[in-house]
This record gives structure tokens, sequence and C-alpha cells, in this order.
């Protein structure tokens, strides 16, 4: 049997200690490297921590499967047993540039079911937290069920990326979403986008491609409280791939998908 209280006592206290490692590091200078493109940045600081967290999990739970984005984890071929999908450091540039508005995100997952979700903003030492069926945590505090918003009173995170010409899809469909809405923010970091909704200080998230590690966590926090998470056409997310993504509070992802998405 898996031991999910010591599990979840471990982890809280290894991302304590990444934190402190995280921050010291802003007085230092990072080794920025370029990845996919020349806009896909990875730092000595990303590579580090998730190294940081195989080697404990390796050490403690030596059966369980790590997908890690920085590629020291496992090559991950199925979702069997409990599986790690971890993100050291989501909102690199943010962390570069700004040292904030970035997050470790961990999922952590059972045959395919996610168990325990785990979004740490570090540079506010905010930790939001869900356990499946015991609810959703910022700090310590319970976060409460998403209520229902209109499309017209609702704030959406939203990449002035998808608004204009891309490679991607039409952009009409979510220029006129972004009309209608109350407002639009975009943060640069996934993992904060989905723990924003679940905290209930966002209402929804679109965005055209994130990889697994971006959406792990999120998804077990966001679902805990009682928000949907799919992709744009409204079918569950795969956890082995990249995905489109639209995540909303209940009643406005109906509306959104009816009124907005049907042609995307
Ligand atoms: P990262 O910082 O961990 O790379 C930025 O809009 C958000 O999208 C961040 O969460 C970022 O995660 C993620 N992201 C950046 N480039 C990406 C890519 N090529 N594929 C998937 N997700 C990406
Ligand atoms: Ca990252």
């Amino acid at each position: 049997m898996t031991n999910w209280n010591e599990i979840d006592a471990k982890v809280k206290q290894w991302l304590r200690e990444a934190g402190d490692n995280i921050r010291k590091s802003f007085t230092e200078t990072l080794d920025i490297q370029t990845k996919s493109n020349p806009n896909d940045l990875v730092t000595n600081m990303d590579k580090a921590t998730e190294q940081f967290f195989i080697e404990k999990i390796k050490q403690n739970y030596p059966d369980h499967s790590i997908l890690g984005e920085e590629g020291f984890g496992d090559k991950l071929e199925s979702l069997d047993g409990v599986v790690w999908i971890i993100d050291p450091i989501d909102g690199t540039m943010n962390f570069i540039y700004q040292q904030r508005h970035f997050a470790i995100s961990i999922g952590i997952f059972e045959n395919g079911i996610g168990r325990l979700g785990y979004i740490y903003d570090v540079a506010h030492d905010e930790l939001y937290f869900a356990e499946k069926g015991k609810g959703a945590f910022l700090n310590g505090k319970p976060l409460k069920k998403l209520a229902p918003v209109k499309v017209e009173e609702a704030i959406i995170a939203l990449n002035s990326t998808w608004l204009v010409q891309n490679r991607r899809m039409d952009p009409k469909p979510l220029i006129s979403l972004a009309q209608t809405v109350r407002g639009t923010r975009s943060y640069g970091t996934a993992a904060l986008e989905f723990a924003y909704v679940a905290a209930g200080i966002l209402d929804g998230y679109i965005t055209m491609r994130l990889s697994p590690w971006d959406f792990a966590a999120g998804k077990i926090l966001v679902e805990e409280t009682g928000g949907i998470v799919t992709n744009l056409k409204g079918e569950p997310l795969n956890l082995l791939e990249n995905n489109t993504i639209f995540v909303a509070k209940p009643g406005l992802h109906t509306e959104i998908m009816e009124r907005f998405l049907q042609n995307i």
C-alpha cells in the first residue's frame, strides 16, 4: 500500500529545501542555455532542482517512475504504477528576468489517476496543494469550491501569441472571446495559471501547447476545486503527450465551448 501521508510530508520538506536553494540563486550568476528554440530557456537551477527531486525520489521510492522536463527522469511509456511528473521551474523566462512568477510543479499519479499535486510559488513562498478527494489548499488554508461565472464577467488567462496570426490555429474565435470577457491576463507560467484558476482568482485559462510537466499538478489542483480541465476540443488531457489546454469553472467551461470553441 502506498503511504500518501508519508509522501506528502516528504514532498513538502523537499519543496522547502529546493525553494531555499532557488531563492539563494537570485544573487548568483545563472548559466543560461537555449533548448528547442532561442526563446526556450533553461538554467543551471532548472537542472539542479530536477536532479535534487529525482535523487530524493529514487532514494525513498525506487519503484516509482519519474517524468521530468529536463530529462533526468525515466523514459515514460505508460502511466502504470506511481508516476511523478515534475517541472523544476515552470516559467523559466520569468525566473531569469523577473525573479518572480515561476513555480516548482509536481503531480503524483497512480495508474493515471492524480493523487497529489503541488505548485510552489517560490518567490512568494505560496504552496498550492491538492490531494484527491481531500481538497485543495493554499499554504494550508482550504480553497473554496469554484462558483459559476458568466463569460461577460470572467477573467481569462490567454497569451497574446494566440490572438495574432500563428502557426497553430485561426485566432478569430479567441479574438472574439477576448472581446467578450471582462479581462484577459498572461502570466507566463502555466502552473501558476492553473493554480490561480483553482484559487478562484482567474476564471479560466486557454493555451495551445503545453507539455505534461506544465499541467500535471495543475490538473489535480483545479479538478479538486471543481474546475474542468480538457483540451480545446473538450476532451480529457493525455499525460504522456503535448496538449492544447482549456481550464475553466464548470458552467463557464460549457458556455465557452459552445459559444467560442466550436470551430477551432
Ligand atoms: P517552462 O517555463 O517550464 O518552459 C509560458 O507561456 C508557459 O508555457 C510556461 O509554463 C512554459 O513552461 C511553457 N512553455 C514554454 N515553451 C513551451 C513549449 N515549447 N512547449 C510547451 N510548453 C512550453
Ligand atoms: Ca520548466
